[in-house]
């Protein structure tokens, strides 16, 4: 076995940690070989929770868990972290205004932020879930200047799934067979789910999504808003936002980031853009993927209409807004 990783979760007493942290101990997500001590954040209301779900972690009997520590206090969470996943923020109550959901998550995000920047691991891969998560990872990373700017990204791997969801589920197909979708921009109902280059596999023959499907306007119309709307649409049916669908999606983010993607295939991530397909050089953006040992890299050259072009200019601008809303709060 390998020396132990440790592995952060904030919000760690929620619905989604409660999904998350059974497959990361069973060694899911960064191998079976790999033994992981967790750290577990929540605020100061939420330990008695906690502690029932670390006496759960213990009742696991999991080999590769040698430790989990809950705790409400940063620096014990944040200490020689190798991966932080920051799950917990500010919900959006009844009757909050954008702006104030802002700028409660910029307090967060933060001190959490200076904190990760003080005592965690300079190689710390970060992942941000937290709603609105691209804006949050923005603001982390930057009071975290210390780390790596290509150690920060933000979860769009759910719609991605999404997206592969659908169109499976159009063309009778496993999800497996369909590859290379892409989710653009902001993890929010302006995201841009993009199946241009995207193909599926029939009976061992890969196909272009658009020829398999035969009908471009399902594809421009319904499917889009289908993926943008499902986060509502699984709150409007469960009374509670995507949890198990979450949890999945954040392991399969961080398994493809430790072990790498397929070659000719990518996936989705908030990145920090560095002016890629024309877009602002530092906003945190979702792009196509590829991973080699441990790298993340934008895949280039992808053609551009101008239908995909408003999409995304469209996208981008709600990020450049909340960034600036984001940025006020900070320094009001
Ligand atoms: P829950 O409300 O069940 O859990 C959140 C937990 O975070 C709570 O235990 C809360 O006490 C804790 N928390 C709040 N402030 C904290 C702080 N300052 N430090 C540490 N912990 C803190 O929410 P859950 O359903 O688990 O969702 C968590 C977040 O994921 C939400 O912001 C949600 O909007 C977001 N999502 C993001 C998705 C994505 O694809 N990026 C999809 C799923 C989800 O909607």
């Amino acid at each position: 076995l390998k020396d132990p990783i440790r592995i952060v979760i904030t919000g760690a007493a929620g619905q989604i940690a409660y999904s998350l942290i059974h497959q990361i101990c069973s060694g899911d997500v960064f191998g079976q070989d790999q033994p992981v001590i967790l750290h577990l954040l929540d605020i100061t209301p939420m330990m008695t929770v906690l502690q029932g779900v670390v006496m759960e972690i213990e009742d696991t009997s999991l080999p590769l868990v040698k430790g989990a520590i809950p705790t409400d206090d940063l620096e014990t969470a944040f200490k020689n972290v190798d991966v932080a996943l920051f799950v917990g923020a500010m919900p959006r109550k009844e009757g909050m205004e954008r702006k104030d959901l802002l700028s409660a998550n910029v307090k967060i995000f933060k001190s959490q932020g200076t904190a990760l920047d003080t005592y965690a691991n300079k190689n710390v891969k970060v992942l941000v879930v937290g709603n609105p998560a691209n804006t949050n990872c923005y603001i982390l990373a930057h009071y975290a200047p210390s780390i790596p700017r290509e150690n920060f990204t933000c979860l769009t791997r759910l719609d991605h799934n999404r997206a592969k969801g659908q169109i499976a589920s159009r063309l009778k197909v496993s999800p497996d067979a369909v590859k290379n979708v892409i989710i653009w921009g902001n993890h929010s109902s302006t995201q841009f789910p993009d199946v241009r280059s995207a193909t599926v596999t029939i009976h061992g023959k890969e196909t272009p999504v658009y020829e398999a499907v035969k009908d471009d306007n399902w594809l421009k119309n319904d499917f889009v808003s289908t993926v943008q709307k499902r986060g509502a649409a699984v709150i409007a049916a469960r009374k509670l936002s995507s949890a198990m669908s979450a949890a999945k999606a954040i392991c399969d983010h961080m398994r493809d980031w430790w072990h790498g993607t397929n070659e000719n295939e990518w996936v989705s991530m908030g990145i920090i853009s560095d002016g890629s397909y024309d877009i602002e050089k530092g906003l945190v953006f979702s792009y196509p993927i590829e991973i080699k040992n441990g790298k993340l890299s934008i895949v280039q050259d992808l053609k551009m209409d101008d239908w995909s072009r408003e999409l995304i200019d469209k996208t981008q601008k709600e990020l450049v807004e909340e960034k600036n809303d984001a940025l006020k709060a900070t320094d009001p």
